[in-house]
């Protein structure tokens, strides 16, 4: 194994790289899933080959997309749960596939919970915003619904990808009352809007957000006019490396997204596939552990990672 990378690795790779698995907890539990694959097919002969192979699929993952904190924080849930064993081999494969099945379990779990804890946060009447595609946003939005309030959405189209339109499908098929803007149309909006609503790829030790480019703009719209700010979002996408202070790297992706090069020569093209939202302009975040402002960020990542 060691000499070539397994074909589950390599495929979750190029399926994350493609986006054709995106979203941030989405890419976690895939990458746990892609653990779990590897183990089962792997034919180690010692406990240190099967280690250094898993290590070496985790690194691989890891490397696929650089924002979602949720995919290092689930290769780590896995690999520290091996590497702390004394298990002989093939307990220790049991274990790597045990850990998997729990952290895609945990997550599923959350991302109800979340729904639920985010519901009472929704009023009936309220118009909400959100934008790109993030599910525990939705499970926020979608379980209000489904309690019976009176609920409707604007959401942005979320440019270059357009994931805003998978969420106004997701909305619609649910029976939500949606809208769906283009994403300079935000501001124009914001005088409809009660509260907005959207997910998050990781949040630093501070309380910053870091989620889909045009997050930020909303916030700044939504501060303005004195409009709620919610963030929806697991422990896992709590990012550890914060607390000593690294910063999140933003995904910069091809510039064929955004227009086509040959087209425009002579032309710098950019496209940053995320921002940063200040924590002054997030009025909360709603994990499963509870409603948190941002300030108290750094002690989900004390609490949850402590022992990196
Ligand atoms: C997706 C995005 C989502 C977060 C949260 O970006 O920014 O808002 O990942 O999603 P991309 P979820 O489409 O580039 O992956 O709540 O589903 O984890």
């Amino acid at each position: 194994m060691t000499h070539h990378m397994r074909d589950e690795i390599t495929q979750t790779v190029k399926k994350i790289k493609s986006m054709e698995i995106r979203g941030a907890a989405n890419i976690g539990r895939y990458a746990a899933a892609a653990l779990k694959a590897y183990t089962i097919n792997c034919d180690a002969r010692s406990r240190d080959e099967f280690v250094r192979g898993l290590e070496e699929a985790g690194e691989t993952l890891i490397d696929a997309r650089p924002t979602a904190v949720s995919l290092p924080n689930a290769v780590k849930f896995v690999l520290r749960r091996v590497r702390d064993s004394d298990l002989s081999l093939e307990g220790l494969k049991e274990l790597a596939v045990r850990s998997a099945d729990a952290f895609i379990e945990n997550s599923r779990q959350a991302v109800r919970t979340i729904g639920e804890i985010g519901a009472k946060r929704i009023s009936d009447g309220d118009t909400i915003m959100t934008h790109c595609n993030s599910s525990v946003a939705l499970s926020v939005i979608k379980t209000a619904f489904s309690q019976g309030k009176d609920i409707r959405v604007i959401a942005s189209e979320a440019r270059p990808r357009y994931q805003g339109r998978i969420t106004v499908k997701q909305l619609a098929e649910a029976g939500v009352p949606v809208t769906l803007i283009v994403d300079s149309a935000v501001r124009s909006f914001m005088k409809d809007v009660d509260k907005v609503v959207v997910g998050a790829d990781s949040i630093a030790a501070n309380g910053a957000v870091i989620n889909k480019i045009g997050t930020s703009q909303i916030a700044l719209a939504a501060h303005e006019a004195r409009v709620l700010f919610f963030v929806a979002a697991e422990t896992y996408k709590f990012h550890p490396d914060t607390l000593v202070g690294e910063l999140v790297e933003i995904e910069e992706r091809d510039k064929k997204e955004v227009a086509d090069p040959g087209e425009f020569s002579g032309v710098d093209i950019r496209n940053p596939a995320f921002d940063i939202t200040p924590p002054e302009y997030v009025d909360l975040i709603i994990t499963e552990k509870g409603v948190i402002p941002p300030q108290a960020a750094i002690m989900i990542i004390k609490e949850e990672f402590g022992w990196i």
